[in-house]
């Protein structure tokens, strides 16, 4: 699988060409700890290595066409960190045709761009590399009367990594599936704690503990789970609050399975039953997600998707009387934006932002077989919005789902997930 990536990698590169592409390092967290390390997307892409501190050189200039630079097994720090693939490892397992030790890279590194016309690379990642590598073609430069070269063209090669990375092939497919059934599992068992007097954490917790014990690596992103006010807050993480009956909690949380995100948000109400001003908000948001959900389809744009949602929004907030007016002329005049204030749909993979240009030539790109995106509209009426009825105020409202474009189709890969009222009541009511 990685080595089919490459190969098509290589394929989209220049001729006479070297790609160097950084994996990720250790991050500290504090004095001598680090966050749990998370490999470079691009480079897992690429490699499938998932240990820190390595370097991919792939190549169109007839040398070796992947080579790996990685830290080398030390028994002294393994007892300490773990085994490590070590250079035997890069090859046997990750399929290098050369491997060397990290600490060779600055002096192979002349060497490796020395014929080569064009440099793929990503600045700003490595101070170190990036100077070594102005000083390499300055040297080459002046060596020009004896045949010194210095590079032509310096590329980004994301442009072509994140390309292929928006078209998720069957193995890619089968475990966005996968990450999308620990998901369902893991806000059923959490929804069934949102009672009043349970606090966020409690639920966050949940959320950790059911995607880890199916086998994913944790969360996708830190999930979100803000009961009453705290939905209006779009990236609220603290979750430290206690749950009130009759509010409602808005939970935003997907798992992280062998490197691929899901990335799901229901919201649930607290105690069991949808009430009053709440249900009004959640059912235009239902509806907005429905039309969306309708409007996505192969040859479709993300931005019909958006504007489907925004029609079904704006209808409904003029239905309750917080926007007065034409429903086209408040859209043209984006009057939802202070209860609207996010796009509709993005991309989702490796990253739960996903790669992948939105528009080409400043154009909307049409959907295509494998795209894989998110729709989620949503309303958050902010507690102090004093032009809007106080019964509105204070109420947030998302529902998320991760869309596929099939063959033929969209596939909801979370619409097992309940979005309908007295679904979604059933799923806090059980216990
Ligand atoms: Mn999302």
């Amino acid at each position: 699988m990685h080595l089919q990536r490459r190969q098509r990698f290589l394929e989209a590169m220049a001729p006479d060409a070297v790609a160097i592409l950084f994996g990720a390092k250790l991050a500290t967290r504090s004095a001598d700890t680090h966050y749990p390390f998370r490999q470079d997307s691009d480079f897992f892409y690429l490699t499938g290595f998932t240990q820190p501190n390595a370097i991919a050189v792939l190549r169109t200039d007839g040398g070796p066409a992947f080579t790996l630079f990685v830290e080398p097994r030390v028994e002294a720090e393994e007892i300490w960190t773990g085994n490590r693939p070590g250079v035997d490892g890069a090859k046997c397992d990750f399929g290098a045709d050369e491997a060397h030790p990290m600490g060779e890279f600055s002096d192979a590194l002349p060497k490796l761009i020395a014929a080569t016309k064009t440099l793929y690379y990503v600045p700003g990642r490595n101070k170190a590399v990036d100077a070594h590598l102005v000083q390499i073609n300055e040297q080459q430069r002046l060596r020009s009367r004896a045949g010194g070269r210095p590079t032509e063209a310096q590329m980004d090669p994301r442009a072509i990594l994140h390309e292929m990375r928006l078209f998720k092939d069957a193995e890619e497919v089968d475990t966005m599936r996968r990450a999308a059934s620990i998901t369902f599992e893991a806000h059923r068992q959490t929804a069934r704690l949102a009672k009043g007097g349970a606090y966020e954490y409690e639920l966050s917790a949940q959320l950790d503990y059911e995607f880890r014990r199916r086998g994913a690596a944790g969360p996708a992103y830190e999930s979100i789970v803000g009961g009453g006010a705290n939905a209006t807050i779009l990236h609220y993480i603290n979750n430290d609050q206690a749950l009130c009956d009759g509010d409602l909690l808005l939970i935003d949380a997907g798992c992280e399975l062998a490197g691929y995100a899901s990335d799901v948000t229901r919201t649930y109400p607290i105690g069991g039953s949808f009430q009053g001003a709440k249900r009004d908000l959640y059912e235009i948001v239902l509806r907005a997600q429905q039309a969306a959900i309708q409007a996505a389809k192969p040859g479709g744009g993300l931005e019909q998707i958006h504007s489907a949602a925004l029609e079904q929004l704006v209808s409904g907030l003029v239905g309750l009387n917080i926007l007065k007016g034409s429903i086209p002329e408040l859209i043209e005049k984006e009057a939802y934006k202070p209860y609207y204030m996010h796009k509709t749909s993005h991309w989702l993979g490796l990253d739960v932002h996903d790669v992948g240009a939105y528009t080409i030539n400043g154009e909307a790109r049409k959907l295509e077989e494998g795209m894989v995106f998110t729709v989620e509209p949503g309303l958050y009426i902010p507690a102090m919005a004093e032009e809007v009825p106080p019964h509105f105020r204070g109420i947030g409202v998302r529902i998320e789902d991760d869309l596929l474009v099939t063959p033929d189709g969209i596939e909801n890969l979370t619409g097992a997930i309940p979005t309908q009222t007295d679904e979604v009541e059933a799923w806090v009511r059980d216990s």
